[in-house]
C-alpha cells in the first residue's frame, strides 16, 4: 500500500470561520486521507511553514473573512520563494469568493477554488486524484525541506512494508547535546498544551537552541488521520522549531510503525531537544521502548476515576516524571496524594509535578522546564 494522500488545512489570519473546514477535514480522513490541520487564525508564514516541514501535497484554505485573494496569493508566492511550489494550493470560501476572484487567484498561482454547492465528496475524490504524488526534486532545498522529505521516505517504506535498515541502534548516551524525552498519556490530559508552554520556556531560555516535535495521532479506520496537535500550538510556531506530525497507521499503543526510524533521524539532526508525542494512550501502553528516549513524562488528568485505577497504570511504573496536569481542578490535591503513595510503591527516584499548562507563566510548567534541561 502506497503512503495515504496527505494534506494542510488552515484558517487564514483574523478568520475564526473554522465549522466548514472541520466538516471538510472529516470528510477526508472518511476518504482515508491524512489532514495536518493547522488551526484557525494562521499567517502566511505559519501556513508556509508547517507544509514545509509537514511535506504535504496540498495546502488547502478555508477564507470566509475578505482578503482571500491577496491571502492566498501571498501563500502561492511564498511557496514559490521557499522553492516548494510542487506543494498545490487550493480551498474555499463559500460565497464569498467570486468567479472572478478565483479567476485572479488562478492566475497567482492557486490549483483550485471551490463553491458553494460542491459537495464533500467531490472535494475529497479532487484531493485523492490530484495531490497524492505531487512530490518532486527540489532544486535549492533548504535544510527543513531535506529533512522533511527524509522523513517522508521513512514513512513511505513503512507504508510499504519495506525497511530499509533497523531502526538507528544509536544509544541515549550517545546523543551528544541532543536530549530526547518522550510524553504520553490519556487523551484530554493536556499533554499538546504542556509540551507547547514547554517549549516557550525553552526557546527563550535557551536562545540558540532548535528544538524536534514528532507527534502522533490516531489513524481511523480507512487509513484517514486527522493530525491536528497544530491547531493547539501556538508558541511552537517558530523557526527554531521543526514539528512533525505523525499518524498511527494501524499500530496500537500510541506510536507508529515508523517512529522509532524517524525518532532516529531527529535525534542525529542538529536538535538540543527532540520531544515526542504519543496519542492519548489507555492503562496498558509502554510507548518508549526505544533505547532514544531518555526522559518519560506521564500526563494524567486529575480525574482518572478511583484510586484503584492507579494500579492498573503501567506508566506508572516506568515515568520518570509524572505530571497532574488541569491541577486548578478540585479533586487535584486528592490526585496528587494518591499518585504520590502510588509512586512510593515503585521505590525508584520518580518526580511528581502539578501544572495548570493553559495558565500563563504557570510555575508548574517552569520547573517541568527546569527538570528537561537539567
Ligand atoms: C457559520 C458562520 C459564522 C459562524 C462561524 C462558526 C465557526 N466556528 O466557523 C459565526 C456565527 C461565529 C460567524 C461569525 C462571524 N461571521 Co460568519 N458566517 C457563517 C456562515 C453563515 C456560514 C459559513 C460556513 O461555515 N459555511 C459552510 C461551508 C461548508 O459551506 P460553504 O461556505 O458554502 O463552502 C463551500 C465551498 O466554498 C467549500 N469550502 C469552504 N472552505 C473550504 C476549504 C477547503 C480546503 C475546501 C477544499 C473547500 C472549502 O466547502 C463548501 C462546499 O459546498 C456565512 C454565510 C454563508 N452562508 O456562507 C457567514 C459569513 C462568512 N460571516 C460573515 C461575518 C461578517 C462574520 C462576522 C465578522 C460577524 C460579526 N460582525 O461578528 C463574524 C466573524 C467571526 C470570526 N471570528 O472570524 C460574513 C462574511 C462577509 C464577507 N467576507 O464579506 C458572511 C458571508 C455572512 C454575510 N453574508 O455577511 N459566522
Amino acid at each position: 500500500m502506497p503512503s495515504p494522500v496527505r494534506i494542510l488545512t488552515a484558517v487564514p489570519i483574523c478568520d475564526g470561520h473554522d465549522s466548514a473546514i472541520n466538516t471538510i477535514n472529516l470528510d477526508f480522513i472518511r476518504h482515508g486521507i491524512e489532514v495536518v490541520y493547522l488551526g484557525y487564525h494562521r499567517s502566511v508564514e505559519d501556513i508556509v511553514r508547517t507544509a514545509i516541514q509537514e511535506d504535504v501535497g496540498a495546502v488547502g484554505i478555508s477564507s470566509y473573512n475578505g482578503g482571500h485573494v491577496e491571502f492566498f496569493s501571498e501563500v502561492a508566492r511564498a511557496l514559490r520563494k521557499q522553492g516548494a511550489d510542487d506543494i498545490k494550493l487550493f480551498g474555499g470560501g463559500g460565497g464569498t469568493i467570486t468567479e472572478a476572484d478565483a479567476t485572479v487567484m488562478r492566475r497567482n498561482g492557486v490549483d483550485k477554488i471551490f463553491f458553494a454547492g460542491t459537495a464533500l465528496t467531490e472535494m475529497a475524490d479532487f484531493v485523492r486524484q490530484h495531490y497524492g504524488n505531487t512530490h518532486r526534486r527540489r532544486r535549492k532545498a533548504t535544510p527543513d525541506m531535506k529533512l522533511a522529505r527524509a522523513l517522508t521516505e521513512i514513512e513511505d517504506r513503512y507504508a510499504k512494508n519495506k525497511r530499509a535498515g533497523k531502526p538507528a541502534k544509536k544509544k541515549a548516551k550517545s546523543l551528544g547535546k541532543t536530549r530526547v524525552i518522550g510524553f504520553t498519556g490519556p487523551g484530554g490530559a493536556g499533554k499538546t498544551t504542556l509540551i507547547d508552554e514547554l517549549v516557550l520556556r525553552l526557546l527563550r531560555r535557551a536562545p540558540q537552541a532548535r528544538i524536534a516535535i514528532l507527534s502522533h495521532d490516531p489513524s481511523v479506520v480507512g487509513a484517514g488521520a486527522l493530525l491536528g496537535d497544530r491547531a493547539t500550538m501556538i508558541n511552537s510556531q517558530n523557526d527554531r522549531v521543526f514539528m512533525r506530525s505523525m499518524a498511527t497507521r494501524g499500530q496500537a499503543g500510541g506510536l507508529s510503525p515508523a517512529t522509532g526510524e524517524c525518532l532516529a533521524l531527529l535525534a542525529r539532526s542538529d536538535f538540543d531537544y527532540v520531544i515526542l508525542e504519543t496519542v492519548g494512550t489507555g492503562q496498558e501502553a509502554m510507548p518508549f521502548q526505544n533505547e532514544l528516549v531518555q526522559k518519560r513524562v506521564l500526563v494524567m488528568n486529575p480525574d482518572y476515576g478511583s484510586r484503584l485505577q492507579l494500579q492498573k497504570i503501567v506508566m506508572l511504573d516506568l515515568a520518570d516524571l509524572v505530571v497532574v496536569n488541569k491541577s486548578d481542578q478540585s479533586r487535584a490535591r486528592a490526585a496528587v496524594s494518591e499518585i504520590e503513595q502510588r509512586l512510593e510503591q515503585n521505590k525508584r527516584e520518580q518526580k511528581l509535578l502539578s501544572t495548570v499548562a493553559k495558565r500563563h507563566r504557570d510555575a508548574g510548567v517552569d520547573q517541568l522546564c527546569d527538570w528537561v534541561m537539567d
